[in-house]
């Protein structure tokens, strides 16, 4: 409300101004007193100060760049960050340079040729001479910027080298999940159907198979038994033989997987999943993975100039190598708090904001001694207690998540 009134005001007011003006000019006029136009002394006390305002402009120009030019991108936490530095550092030195001299000829003219009644324009209607340079001159520059950016890109972009490890990075509405290898090099197989509490990622092993299904066996059973006591017909009948309907079909896809080859439902029991925080080795190349449970997403990693778009129903991916361990890093920016930040750079809906993961990177041994510890896929769902309280005798013990097997 308060910008509302204010912007109004400032309207009026200079309406106000204008319409005083106007009545100056007119009654002026009338009087036959003041030429509408400027005198020549004003004439030249204005060019006198354009070209005065050009030093003022450049002065504080470059006391901008010296004040904040370091502020534009802190050093690049990876080996192609800085590939990307030096194509931007370019674009930079390319744009200055067109800017100063424009702006050069800009206030010196305005200065030259101020207003002279002796002096008549030239006519001046058409220059092939000119057309071909003032096209032919940024077509080269762009040429140059486009080719040079391009080639860096197909550089960036290439496949991952041989022996990257891989880390897939799973967002949700609204979390990350970031998923390791684990001693294979090669992520378990993984689908929507497969999703559940103690299974985020929907990661396809036997026991993940079994206790999926178990659960999916137990809540048809427990629907079909609410079914018998809902008169027929009625509109809940309806929607609980649609909701059993569905939960078979998911029971089949559930049960196809049985049917993958070894190596893929084993590869998936040494995978180590991690939320809130992951570690990455120095100097490794990493390719990251990505898909998206909800709604696109997107994995922003600013230090490490990497961003990728997560999309449902499909997998995208981006490799790179840090160069710095957050300890570096901290030294480097003199920050003693500094932590390289996976967050999300889609709008994705309310909670967006909350989509981050702190990133550590350290050096080689340190990195293998951290993963060493971590729980993999295979004992984060093994039933907590052996024996007596079996995951099949607690109904829904890995918790199916319906709002999203529901669709
Ligand atoms: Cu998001």
């Amino acid at each position: 409300m308060v910008v509302f009134f204010t912007v109004v005001s400032v309207v009026l007011a200079v309406l106000a101004i204008a319409q005083l003006i106007r009545v100056f000019e007119v009654t002026s006029r009338l009087k036959g007193g003041v030429s509408p136009l400027p005198s020549d002394s004003e004439n030249k006390y204005q060019g006198s100060m354009m070209f005065l305002f050009m030093f003022a402009y450049f002065g504080f120009f470059a006391w901008l760049l010296a004040k904040y030019g370091d502020k534009v991108l802190p050093t690049s936490g990876s080996v192609h960050g800085d590939t990307l530095d030096t194509i931007l550092a370019f674009n930079f030195w390319i744009i200055g340079i067109v800017f100063v001299i424009t702006h050069i000829f800009l206030f010196y003219f305005a200065y030259k040729y101020t207003f002279n009644k002796d002096r008549k324009a030239l006519y001046y209607t058409h220059s092939n001479k000119l057309e071909i340079l003032w096209t032919s001159v940024p077509a080269v520059f762009l040429a140059v910027i486009v080719i040079y950016g391009l080639s860096a890109w197909i550089d960036i972009t290439s496949d991952a080298p041989e022996g990257s490890m891989v880390v897939e990075l799973y967002p949700k509405q609204f979390d990350w999940t970031a998923r390791y290898s684990g001693s294979d090099t090669e992520l378990g197989a993984s689908n929507y159907n497969m999703i559940a509490t103690n299974n985020p990622l929907g990661v396809i092993t036997k026991t993940s198979i079994e206790q999926m299904s178990a659960d999916l066996e137990a809540e048809i059973a427990e629907l079909e038994e609410d079914l018998q006591t809902i008169p027929q017909g009625g509109l809940k009948y309806e929607e609980t033989k649609e909701r059993i309907a569905k939960r078979g079909r998911q029971l089949d896809r559930v049960r196809s997987f049985e049917g993958l080859d070894i190596a893929s439902l084993e590869s998936g029991n040494d995978d180590i999943l991690k939320k809130n925080e992951f570690y990455l080795p120095k100097n490794k190349s990493v390719n990251f993975v990505f898909r998206s449970r909800d709604v696109i997403h997107s994995a922003y990693m600013p230090h490490f100039r990497a961003q990728m778009n997560c999309v449902p129903g499909m997998t995208t991916q981006f490799h790179f190598v840090p160069q710095y361990t957050t300890e570096e890093m901290r030294e480097i920016t003199g920050n003693d708090e500094f932590e390289y930040t996976l967050l999300c750079n889609k709008i994705c809906g309310a909670a967006h904001y909350n989509m981050k993961m702190t990133i550590k990177v350290v050096e080689q041994e340190e990195f293998d001694a951290w993963l060493s510890e971590q729980e993999t896929f295979a004992q984060s769902i093994a039933p907590e207690d052996e024996g007596g309280e079996g995951m099949a005798s607690e109904s829904g013990s890995n918790g199916l998540e319906i709002s999203m097997i529901e669709q």
